[in-house]
Order: structure tokens, then sequence, then C-alpha cells
């Protein structure tokens, strides 16, 4: 990690891996095949992709069950702790349908509905994160999502992680789909003979699945493409770089196109946060992902003022913004752009990862500047509701049609008319 003087542009933007035009036909093929064949589509790609022929896609009960026998028990507490918090956060987000009534009988309303049914996507091997499954379930649950379908690439022997399947069955949720990429994709879009369709998509997933998800959006509902972790660490001359260090490597330790910033008022901070990184690398067991993460994408930005350095931490809008500052409540009200805000030496970035209980999907790649964390909102819809009385649209009839007439549409002002000018309904 180099140490530079804080210019007027910052970024995180990575330039991220852009699909080649083989990756984008295949995904156009397999979505193609699955809408055409179905469960044989699916059965096909499936034994080409993960190498095993499924004659069920669902993960049975047995199985559910014999998960459990390769988990600790301490796991699962953690486990349970974890699911607890993040419930609890989640359902403070629920809002309420409203409606309005006015005096001459107007009732106006907002009416909200969940989601009939929602499909999570959870990536194979070690990327099949527990906490990634909470933080897609969780909201979708709360939201009341009645219908929650989980799915997840097998392995050559036909198996899904103990870890997917224990956190499944934690969660109350038990269809789970042994299908991967582009392929369950498009099979949870547009349903198949035993696979029924649903009306969004979550869930981190590679370039096939990405490009699946932009290819099905329209039939269904996605989430954001979420792009590699980043952290931006705020420091002022009192913290700690060992700890400044250590947190920055927790994000650079997803992928090497991670991304993790200092930005510091403090020459000695950043010197020696420099210091304490490729110290604690040594012994990092992802020492190769984290490195090259760090010395790639990573930075320590020296400002010549708190101010200069709160505007870049604005301009960078990253998924986690640390405040490892004197006051950190103080300078909340100044940050305009982070996915997730960490005050203080004991809010460390992977608190939030697992445990506090707000959502770890958050925008990347800039877009905190204007798009939010994985929430309950997501996986509801509004309908607007509008009754009116005789006496309200008699009021109203008349600047109604005008309107109407404006924009050349009769039809609009008579349907109106008809009602109040003598007609009765
Ligand atoms: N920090 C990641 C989420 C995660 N961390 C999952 C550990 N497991 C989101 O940026
Ligand atoms: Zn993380």
């Amino acid at each position: 990690m180099n140490i530079v003087e804080l210019g007027p542009e910052v970024s995180l933007e990575r330039n991220l891996e852009q699909s080649t035009e083989k990756e984008r036909e295949t995904v156009e093929a397999i979505v193609a095949k699955i809408r055409e064949k179905g469960d044989d589509g699916l059965r096909e790609w499936t034994e080409l992709y993960d190498g095993v022929r499924l004659d069920s896609f669902f993960v049975t009960s047995e199985e559910m069950e014999g998960a459990y026998r390769d988990f600790s028990e301490k796991s699962l507490k953690a486990l349970r702790r974890a699911i607890a918090n993040i419930r609890s956060f989640h359902e403070k987000q629920v809002k309420q349908s409203w409606i309005t009534t006015e005096e001459n009988g107007t009732m106006l309303g907002q009416k909200i509905t969940p989601l009939d049914r929602a499909g999570v996507y959870v990536p194979g091997g070690k990327a099949a994160y527990p906490s990634t499954i909470m933080m897609n379930v969780i909201p979708a649950q709360t939201a009341g999502v009645e219908d929650i379908i989980m799915t997840s690439p097998p392995d050559a022997d036909g198996n899904l992680a103990p870890g997917v399947l224990v956190t499944a069955a934690e969660l109350g949720v038990t269809r789970i789909l042994k299908a991967g990429g582009a392929q369950a994709v498009a099979a949870l879009a547009y349903g198949t003979e035993t696979v029924p369709r649903v009306d969004k998509i979550t869930g981190p997933g590679n370039i096939f699945v990405a490009l699946a998800k932009r290819a099905v959006f329209g039939q269904v509902d996605i989430d954001m493409i979420a792009g590699p972790s980043e952290i931006v660490v705020l420091a002022d001359d009192t913290a700690s770089p060992e700890l400044a260090a250590a947190d920055l490597i927790s994000q650079a330790e997803h992928d090497e196109m991670s991304s993790a910033v200092l930005v510091t008022t403090s020459r000695s901070v950043a010197e020696r946060t420099k210091c304490e990184v490729d110290k604690q690398l040594e012994t990092l067991p992802k020492q190769d992902i984290a490195g090259s993460s760090l010395d790639n994408h990573g930075a320590i930005y020296l400002a010549d003022s708190m101010e200069q350095a709160v505007e870049a931490v604005n301009q960078l809008a990253g998924e986690h913004l640390e405040l490892l500052v004197d006051d950190p409540h103080a300078l909340l009200g100044k940050i305009r752009h982070a996915g997730a805000i960490f005050l203080g030496p004991y809010s460390s970035e992977p608190v939030g990862d697992y445990m506090a209980g707000p959502n770890h999907v958050l925008p990347t790649n800039g877009t905190a500047r204007f798009s939010s964390p994985l929430s309950v909102d997501d996986f509801t819809k509004k309908s607007s509701i509008i009754s009116y009385s005789r006496t309200a649209l008699e009021e109203h009839a008349g600047d109604i049609a005008e309107i109407a007439r404006l924009e050349g549409l009769e039809g609009h002002a008579r349907a109106v008319e008809k009602r109040t000018k003598g007609g009765s309904p």
C-alpha cells in the first residue's frame, strides 16, 4: 500500500471484469434452453457444469437432518445468535399500509404487499457463506414472503455443503434446489415442471449468475449486482494503526478485486498502518488474495484537514465506512455516502458482516451515492388506494375533464362526466 497526498478526485471504482462475448452467448443459450426444455434442460446443464445427473433437484428432509451431524454445537449457537439479531433489526424496517380520509369522503392510501415467492441464490464452494444466506432470507421472511426457494450448485456427488443446509434449516427454508449458474437463475425466473417461478431473485454469484440475472430482469425482479467488497477507514491521530490495518485486511481478503482504503489526517497513523498491514499479512491464510487486493486497489490517503478527509470519504461512497476518530458521533452528520457506517474502535466491520443485525448486502462501486442496503422493502411492493365519494368526484370532475381534453383524451373526460352530469353509478 502506498501513502499518497489526498487529491481532489478519489474513487473506489475498479475496472470490474467485463463479460466476454462468449459468456454472454452461453448465458443466452442456457436461458433459452431452460425456457424450452424445463427440467430436462436444467438436468443437462447441471450434468455439464456440476458433473452430476440428478433425478430430483430438491434437497430431501433426510439430507437436511444429515447436515446437522457435521455441524458443531458451537457453530450452531453462533448462527442462532446472529439470526436472532438480524431478525430483530429487520423487523424494525417493516412499514405499514396506510390510508387517509378527507372530509369530502375521499380515502387515499398505500397498500404494502409482500412478494408471493422469492428465490435466493447461494454460490457454491467456499463462497457459500451462511451469513449471506441469512442476509438474503431474513428480509424476505420479515416482509412476509411465504415461499422462499433457495438454490445452490451441487458438488459432483449431488450434495450441498452442510453449512448451507443447516443455515437454511435454522431459518426455516425447506425448499432448496440443487442447481447453480445461469441455469438455476433461468429455472427460477421462468419455472420448470418441478421448479415454480419466483417473483424476485437475490443473492451473489459468479459472472454467469450476474449475466443471467440481468437477462431475466423484467420477467422477475432482481437485487443489485454486488461488486467486490470495499472498506474505507477514516482515521484521525487517535486511531490505532493496528486496528485500522486489521479492518482493511478483513475486506481485502474477500477478493483480489476488493478495495481497502485508509483516509487519515495523521502522517504517523498513515505510516504505522502501512507497516501494520505488512506485518499482519505475513500470518494471514489468505495473504495472497489480500496482498494483491491491497497492492492493486488499496491506498492510504493523507489529508490536510478533517474537512478534506470527509469530503474524500463522501466522494468514495464506500460499501463500508469506519470512523476511527476521537468523536465519531459528531462526524456522523457530515457523512452522506456509505453503505454502512461503523462508529468507533469496537464497531469493526465484521461485526456488521455477521452479528449486529443490519444487512451486509450493500451498495458497492460508488453506488452508495444513490442506493441502499438490501432490506425488507426489497421484498414488498406497494399498491395505491383511491376511493372517491360522489361529493369528491363532483368537486374534481371539471378539472379532470379539463386536463383530459388538454391531452386530447375525450374518453377520459367522458368517463368522469358520466358520473357527475346527471349520471349515477
Ligand atoms: N463483507 C461482505 C460480506 C461477508 N463477509 C460475508 C463475510 N462473509 C460484504 O461486503
Ligand atoms: Zn466481509
